[in-house]
């Protein structure tokens, strides 16, 4: 099954997606400046998983066949932005 996630104002809406494992989510960008989707939150390397760059208009996708690949994620650029991905067992 596929989620999407809009980015627009600096906000993930909806904020929070509960998926099933193997579900994929796409976000798709409506600001005029770049944002990723990226985990863990507060953002910092090793990522669990990052979308990269996403552009105006653009989307992105991550598969979660991993389920600790849950929790809080944000964006590499701004660091208030904050989303969450609950997987169902
Ligand atoms: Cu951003």
């Amino acid at each position: 099954m596929d989620h999407k996630v809009v980015i627009k104002g600096m906000q993930y809406a909806p904020s929070t997606v509960t998926i099933s494992k193997g579900d994929t989510v796409t976000w798709t960008n409506e600001d005029g400046m770049i944002h990723t989707a990226t985990s863990p939150f507060p953002v910092k390397p090793p990522y669990a998983w990052n979308t990269g760059d996403i552009k105006k208009g653009e989307n992105k996708s991550v598969t979660f066949t991993d389920p600790k690949w849950q929790g809080k994620y944000g964006c590499i650029y701004h660091g208030r932005m904050q989303g969450e991905v609950k997987i169902n067992p």
